[in-house]
Protein backbone atom coordinates (compact mmCIF):
# COMPACT_ATOMS: atom_id res chain seq x y z
CA UNK A 1 0.00 0.00 0.00
CA UNK A 2 1.25 3.44 -0.90
CA UNK A 3 2.69 5.87 1.65
CA UNK A 4 3.05 9.61 1.01
CA UNK A 5 5.89 11.40 2.79
CA UNK A 6 5.10 15.07 3.44
CA UNK A 7 7.73 16.72 5.63
CA UNK A 8 8.13 20.49 6.02
CA UNK A 9 10.66 22.30 8.20
CA UNK A 10 12.97 19.25 8.18
CA UNK A 11 14.97 17.86 5.25
CA UNK A 12 12.61 15.30 3.60
CA UNK A 13 15.46 13.47 1.76
CA UNK A 14 16.66 11.22 4.63
CA UNK A 15 13.04 10.39 5.53
CA UNK A 16 12.29 9.33 1.95
CA UNK A 17 15.51 7.33 1.76
CA UNK A 18 14.72 5.44 4.99
CA UNK A 19 11.07 4.79 4.12
CA UNK A 20 12.12 3.48 0.69
CA UNK A 21 14.94 1.33 2.09
CA UNK A 22 12.91 -0.22 4.93
CA UNK A 23 9.48 -0.21 3.29
CA UNK A 24 10.52 -2.43 0.38
CA UNK A 25 7.01 -3.81 -0.10
CA UNK A 26 5.54 -0.28 -0.30
CA UNK A 27 5.37 2.47 -2.87
CA UNK A 28 6.76 5.57 -1.17
CA UNK A 29 5.80 8.92 -2.72
CA UNK A 30 7.36 12.35 -2.22
CA UNK A 31 4.75 15.08 -1.66
CA UNK A 32 7.06 17.62 -3.39
CA UNK A 33 6.71 15.78 -6.71
CA UNK A 34 3.60 15.16 -8.83
CA UNK A 35 1.70 12.05 -7.65
CA UNK A 36 -1.72 10.44 -7.98
CA UNK A 37 -3.71 11.47 -4.84
CA UNK A 38 -6.02 8.47 -5.25
CA UNK A 39 -3.08 6.06 -4.82
CA UNK A 40 -2.21 7.23 -1.31
CA UNK A 41 -3.41 5.06 1.63
CA UNK A 42 -1.14 6.37 4.40
CA UNK A 43 0.57 9.70 4.99
CA UNK A 44 3.71 10.08 7.13
CA UNK A 45 3.90 13.78 7.87
CA UNK A 46 5.46 16.65 9.74
CA UNK A 47 3.69 19.99 9.42
CA UNK A 48 2.17 19.11 6.02
CA UNK A 49 0.75 21.95 3.92
CA UNK A 50 -2.83 22.66 5.11
CA UNK A 51 -5.24 21.07 2.65
CA UNK A 52 -2.82 18.36 1.46
CA UNK A 53 -4.34 15.54 3.52
CA UNK A 54 -7.87 16.57 2.55
CA UNK A 55 -6.90 16.08 -1.10
CA UNK A 56 -6.26 12.32 -0.65
CA UNK A 57 -9.60 10.54 -1.31
CA UNK A 58 -8.44 7.04 -0.26
CA UNK A 59 -6.41 8.01 2.83
CA UNK A 60 -6.78 5.52 5.70
CA UNK A 61 -4.41 6.82 8.39
CA UNK A 62 -2.11 9.74 9.24
CA UNK A 63 1.23 9.06 10.91
CA UNK A 64 2.71 12.19 12.54
CA UNK A 65 6.52 12.05 12.58
CA UNK A 66 6.79 13.88 15.91
CA UNK A 67 5.18 13.55 19.34
CA UNK A 68 3.22 16.82 19.27
CA UNK A 69 0.22 17.10 16.94
CA UNK A 70 -0.76 20.75 17.50
CA UNK A 71 0.47 21.86 14.04
CA UNK A 72 -1.36 19.00 12.33
CA UNK A 73 -4.63 19.60 14.19
CA UNK A 74 -4.47 23.30 13.30
CA UNK A 75 -5.31 22.35 9.67
CA UNK A 76 -9.03 23.16 9.50
CA UNK A 77 -9.43 20.84 6.50
CA UNK A 78 -7.88 17.80 8.23
CA UNK A 79 -9.86 14.71 7.16
CA UNK A 80 -11.56 12.62 9.81
CA UNK A 81 -9.05 9.75 9.69
CA UNK A 82 -7.13 8.15 12.57
CA UNK A 83 -3.96 10.02 13.57
CA UNK A 84 -0.99 8.31 15.22
CA UNK A 85 1.97 10.08 16.79
CA UNK A 86 5.53 9.15 17.77
CA UNK A 87 5.93 7.41 21.11
CA UNK A 88 9.36 5.93 20.56
CA UNK A 89 12.17 5.35 23.11
CA UNK A 90 14.65 7.05 20.74
CA UNK A 91 12.76 10.36 20.97
CA UNK A 92 11.94 9.89 24.66
CA UNK A 93 15.59 9.35 25.65
CA UNK A 94 16.64 12.44 23.73
CA UNK A 95 14.11 14.52 25.67
CA UNK A 96 15.21 13.04 29.00
CA UNK A 97 18.83 13.93 28.17
CA UNK A 98 17.86 17.54 27.48
CA UNK A 99 15.65 17.89 30.55
CA UNK A 100 18.28 16.37 32.83
CA UNK A 101 20.98 18.57 31.30
CA UNK A 102 18.93 21.72 31.94
CA UNK A 103 17.96 20.76 35.50
CA UNK A 104 21.60 20.03 36.37
CA UNK A 105 22.86 23.12 34.52
CA UNK A 106 20.75 25.42 36.70
CA UNK A 107 21.14 23.36 39.86
CA UNK A 108 24.96 23.40 39.54
CA UNK A 109 24.84 27.16 38.77
CA UNK A 110 26.48 26.89 35.37
CA UNK A 111 25.11 30.25 34.09
CA UNK A 112 26.98 31.99 36.96
CA UNK A 113 30.17 29.91 36.48
CA UNK A 114 30.21 30.62 32.73
CA UNK A 115 29.94 34.36 33.43
CA UNK A 116 32.68 34.06 36.06
CA UNK A 117 34.92 32.17 33.64
CA UNK A 118 34.58 34.98 31.08
CA UNK A 119 35.68 37.42 33.83
CA UNK A 120 38.56 35.07 34.94
CA UNK A 121 36.95 34.85 38.38
CA UNK A 122 37.64 31.86 40.67
CA UNK A 123 34.55 32.02 42.85
CA UNK A 124 33.01 28.88 44.44
CA UNK A 125 29.29 29.27 45.16
CA UNK A 126 27.14 27.59 47.81
CA UNK A 127 25.65 24.45 46.34
CA UNK A 128 22.42 22.68 47.36
CA UNK A 129 22.25 18.91 46.82
CA UNK A 130 19.67 17.28 44.54
CA UNK A 131 17.83 15.94 47.60
CA UNK A 132 17.15 19.55 48.68
CA UNK A 133 15.48 20.50 45.39
CA UNK A 134 11.88 19.94 44.31
CA UNK A 135 11.35 19.39 40.60
CA UNK A 136 7.77 19.65 39.30
CA UNK A 137 6.92 18.23 35.88
CA UNK A 138 3.86 19.58 34.05
CA UNK A 139 2.76 16.84 31.63
CA UNK A 140 3.26 13.31 32.88
CA UNK A 141 2.89 11.50 29.56
CA UNK A 142 5.47 9.39 27.74
CA UNK A 143 8.12 12.12 28.03
CA UNK A 144 7.32 13.46 31.50
CA UNK A 145 7.38 10.02 33.09
CA UNK A 146 10.79 9.12 31.67
CA UNK A 147 12.32 12.41 32.84
CA UNK A 148 10.72 11.91 36.26
CA UNK A 149 12.31 8.48 36.61
CA UNK A 150 15.82 9.73 35.82
CA UNK A 151 15.52 12.83 38.04
CA UNK A 152 14.26 10.72 40.96
CA UNK A 153 17.25 8.41 40.49
CA UNK A 154 19.52 11.47 40.74
CA UNK A 155 17.94 12.24 44.10
CA UNK A 156 15.58 15.13 43.27
CA UNK A 157 12.18 15.29 44.98
CA UNK A 158 9.90 14.98 41.97
CA UNK A 159 6.21 15.74 41.54
CA UNK A 160 4.09 15.45 38.40
CA UNK A 161 0.98 17.31 37.26
CA UNK A 162 -1.38 16.04 34.58
CA UNK A 163 -5.05 15.99 33.60
CA UNK A 164 -5.60 12.56 35.15
CA UNK A 165 -3.48 11.40 38.10
CA UNK A 166 -0.31 9.60 36.91
CA UNK A 167 1.18 7.69 39.80
CA UNK A 168 4.73 6.30 39.90
CA UNK A 169 6.73 4.91 42.83
CA UNK A 170 8.42 7.82 44.63
CA UNK A 171 6.50 10.51 42.74
CA UNK A 172 4.12 13.03 44.27
CA UNK A 173 1.22 12.97 41.79
CA UNK A 174 -1.04 16.02 41.28
CA UNK A 175 -3.96 16.22 38.85
CA UNK A 176 -6.33 18.79 37.41
CA UNK A 177 -6.65 22.55 37.76
CA UNK A 178 -7.74 22.33 41.40
CA UNK A 179 -4.43 20.70 42.43
CA UNK A 180 -2.24 23.00 40.31
CA UNK A 181 -1.63 25.61 43.06
CA UNK A 182 -0.40 22.96 45.53
CA UNK A 183 1.86 21.46 42.86
CA UNK A 184 3.37 24.87 42.06
CA UNK A 185 3.80 25.82 45.72
CA UNK A 186 6.16 22.85 46.26
CA UNK A 187 8.16 23.36 43.02
CA UNK A 188 11.66 24.89 42.76
CA UNK A 189 12.41 23.73 39.20
CA UNK A 190 9.42 23.60 36.83
CA UNK A 191 9.82 21.29 33.82
CA UNK A 192 7.11 21.67 31.16
CA UNK A 193 6.33 18.75 28.85
CA UNK A 194 2.71 19.57 28.07
CA UNK A 195 1.09 19.42 24.64
CA UNK A 196 -0.27 22.66 23.17
CA UNK A 197 -4.07 22.46 23.25
CA UNK A 198 -6.94 24.86 23.82
CA UNK A 199 -6.66 24.07 27.54
CA UNK A 200 -2.89 24.65 27.86
CA UNK A 201 -2.26 27.65 25.56
CA UNK A 202 -0.72 30.50 27.57
CA UNK A 203 -0.61 28.51 30.82
CA UNK A 204 2.98 29.65 31.56
CA UNK A 205 2.19 33.19 32.61
CA UNK A 206 2.87 35.71 35.38
CA UNK A 207 0.09 34.35 37.57
CA UNK A 208 1.49 30.79 37.41
CA UNK A 209 5.12 31.89 38.01
CA UNK A 210 3.96 33.79 41.12
CA UNK A 211 2.62 30.55 42.61
CA UNK A 212 5.96 28.68 42.39
CA UNK A 213 7.93 28.13 45.62
CA UNK A 214 9.88 31.23 46.57
CA UNK A 215 11.55 29.56 49.57
CA UNK A 216 13.60 26.87 47.78
CA UNK A 217 17.25 25.97 48.28
CA UNK A 218 18.17 27.86 45.08
CA UNK A 219 16.27 31.01 45.96
CA UNK A 220 14.01 31.85 43.01
CA UNK A 221 12.42 29.06 40.93
CA UNK A 222 13.59 27.95 37.48
CA UNK A 223 11.42 27.42 34.36
CA UNK A 224 12.37 24.72 31.83
CA UNK A 225 10.02 24.48 28.80
CA UNK A 226 10.36 21.91 26.01
CA UNK A 227 6.60 21.52 25.37
CA UNK A 228 5.57 24.23 22.92
CA UNK A 229 6.16 27.98 22.62
CA UNK A 230 2.41 28.64 22.65
CA UNK A 231 2.30 27.51 26.28
CA UNK A 232 4.36 30.51 27.42
CA UNK A 233 4.15 34.29 27.50
CA UNK A 234 7.61 35.63 26.63
CA UNK A 235 6.77 39.03 28.11
CA UNK A 236 5.73 37.40 31.39
CA UNK A 237 8.93 35.31 31.53
CA UNK A 238 11.05 38.44 31.04
CA UNK A 239 9.09 40.39 33.66
CA UNK A 240 9.35 37.49 36.15
CA UNK A 241 13.12 37.25 35.58
CA UNK A 242 13.48 41.00 36.07
CA UNK A 243 11.60 41.13 39.39
CA UNK A 244 13.11 37.88 40.72
CA UNK A 245 9.92 35.78 40.58
CA UNK A 246 11.95 33.47 38.33
CA UNK A 247 15.67 32.84 38.88
CA UNK A 248 16.39 31.44 35.42
CA UNK A 249 14.92 29.68 32.41
CA UNK A 250 15.77 27.12 29.73
CA UNK A 251 13.59 27.41 26.65
CA UNK A 252 13.63 25.07 23.64
CA UNK A 253 10.35 26.19 22.07
CA UNK A 254 8.92 29.52 20.98
CA UNK A 255 5.99 31.00 19.12
CA UNK A 256 6.79 31.85 16.42
CA UNK A 257 9.90 29.86 15.60
CA UNK A 258 12.64 30.77 15.02
CA UNK A 259 12.69 33.15 17.99
CA UNK A 260 12.75 36.64 16.48
CA UNK A 261 16.24 38.26 16.45
CA UNK A 262 15.13 41.28 18.50
CA UNK A 263 13.79 39.20 21.44
CA UNK A 264 15.52 40.23 24.72
CA UNK A 265 15.51 36.53 25.66
CA UNK A 266 18.51 35.90 23.38
CA UNK A 267 20.97 37.88 25.49
CA UNK A 268 19.40 37.49 28.91
CA UNK A 269 22.13 36.23 31.31
CA UNK A 270 19.70 33.91 33.10
CA UNK A 271 18.19 32.32 29.99
CA UNK A 272 19.39 29.26 28.08
CA UNK A 273 17.98 29.04 24.55
CA UNK A 274 18.07 25.99 22.30
CA UNK A 275 16.47 25.93 18.81
CA UNK A 276 13.72 23.30 19.25
CA UNK A 277 16.19 20.43 19.40
CA UNK A 278 15.45 18.89 22.78
CA UNK A 279 14.10 15.70 21.19
CA UNK A 280 14.74 15.56 17.46
CA UNK A 281 12.82 13.12 15.30
CA UNK A 282 15.39 11.17 13.26
CA UNK A 283 14.72 8.81 10.34
CA UNK A 284 17.26 6.33 11.77
CA UNK A 285 15.49 6.24 15.11
CA UNK A 286 11.86 6.34 14.00
CA UNK A 287 11.06 5.06 10.48
CA UNK A 288 11.12 1.33 11.29
CA UNK A 289 8.67 1.97 14.15
CA UNK A 290 6.33 3.98 11.91
CA UNK A 291 6.35 1.17 9.31
CA UNK A 292 5.51 -1.32 12.07
CA UNK A 293 2.65 0.94 13.21
CA UNK A 294 1.29 1.12 9.65
CA UNK A 295 1.43 -2.68 9.34
CA UNK A 296 -0.28 -3.13 12.72
CA UNK A 297 -3.00 -0.63 11.76
CA UNK A 298 -3.51 -2.45 8.45
CA UNK A 299 -3.85 -5.70 10.40
CA UNK A 300 -6.67 -4.15 12.42
CA UNK A 301 -4.72 -3.80 15.69
CA UNK A 302 -5.49 -1.02 18.17
CA UNK A 303 -2.46 1.25 18.56
CA UNK A 304 -1.79 2.98 21.91
CA UNK A 305 -0.40 6.09 20.20
CA UNK A 306 -3.63 7.15 18.51
CA UNK A 307 -4.38 10.84 19.02
CA UNK A 308 -7.62 11.84 20.72
CA UNK A 309 -8.96 14.71 18.66
CA UNK A 310 -11.28 15.83 21.45
CA UNK A 311 -8.46 16.51 23.95
CA UNK A 312 -6.07 17.60 21.18
CA UNK A 313 -3.14 15.30 22.07
P1 LIG B 1 1.66 12.67 26.05
O1 LIG B 1 0.39 12.83 25.31
O2 LIG B 1 2.18 11.29 26.28
O3 LIG B 1 1.55 13.38 27.48
C1 LIG B 1 0.92 14.61 27.66
C2 LIG B 1 0.77 14.86 29.15
O4 LIG B 1 0.23 16.17 29.33
C3 LIG B 1 -0.20 13.87 29.84
O5 LIG B 1 0.26 13.54 31.10
C4 LIG B 1 -1.49 14.69 29.92
O6 LIG B 1 -2.35 14.31 30.99
C5 LIG B 1 -0.91 16.08 30.18
N1 LIG B 1 -1.90 17.10 29.84
C6 LIG B 1 -2.47 17.36 28.64
N2 LIG B 1 -3.36 18.37 28.75
C7 LIG B 1 -3.36 18.73 30.04
C8 LIG B 1 -4.08 19.70 30.79
N3 LIG B 1 -4.98 20.49 30.20
N4 LIG B 1 -3.83 19.79 32.10
C9 LIG B 1 -2.94 18.98 32.71
N5 LIG B 1 -2.21 18.04 32.07
C10 LIG B 1 -2.44 17.93 30.75
O7 LIG B 1 2.75 13.54 25.28
P2 LIG B 1 4.33 13.35 25.23
O8 LIG B 1 4.84 13.18 26.61
O9 LIG B 1 4.69 12.35 24.22
O10 LIG B 1 4.77 14.79 24.64
C11 LIG B 1 4.41 15.98 25.30
C12 LIG B 1 4.68 17.18 24.42
O11 LIG B 1 6.09 17.43 24.32
C13 LIG B 1 4.25 17.07 22.96
O12 LIG B 1 2.86 17.28 22.82
C14 LIG B 1 5.08 18.15 22.30
O13 LIG B 1 4.38 19.39 22.32
C15 LIG B 1 6.31 18.24 23.19
N6 LIG B 1 7.51 17.77 22.48
C16 LIG B 1 8.51 18.66 22.23
C17 LIG B 1 9.65 18.26 21.57
C18 LIG B 1 10.77 19.20 21.36
O14 LIG B 1 11.71 18.85 20.63
N7 LIG B 1 10.76 20.37 21.96
C19 LIG B 1 9.81 16.87 21.12
C20 LIG B 1 8.71 16.02 21.46
C21 LIG B 1 7.60 16.47 22.10
P3 LIG B 1 -2.98 12.84 31.07
O15 LIG B 1 -1.84 11.94 31.52
O16 LIG B 1 -4.04 12.94 32.09
O17 LIG B 1 -3.46 12.51 29.69
C1 LIG C 1 7.74 16.84 18.45
C2 LIG C 1 8.73 17.91 18.24
O1 LIG C 1 6.60 17.15 18.79
O2 LIG C 1 9.83 17.63 17.71
O3 LIG C 1 8.10 15.66 18.28
O4 LIG C 1 8.46 19.05 18.60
Amino acid sequence: MTILIAVQGWDPAPWLERFRRLGVDRTVLDAREPFDPAAVRYAAVWKPKPGLLASLPNLKGIFNLGAGVDALLADKTLPDKPIFRITNPDLTKRMTEWVTLQVLFHMRQMPAYMANQKARQWKPLDQPGAHELRVGIMGMGILGRDSAEVLMRLGFKVAGWSRSRQSMPGLEAFAGTEELPAFLARTDILVVLLPLTEATRGILNRDLFGKLAQNGAMGAPILINAGRGGLQSEADILAALEDGTLGGASLDVFEPEPLRPESPLWLHPKVIITPHISADSTPDGLVSGVLKDIAAFEAGETLPNEVDRKTGY
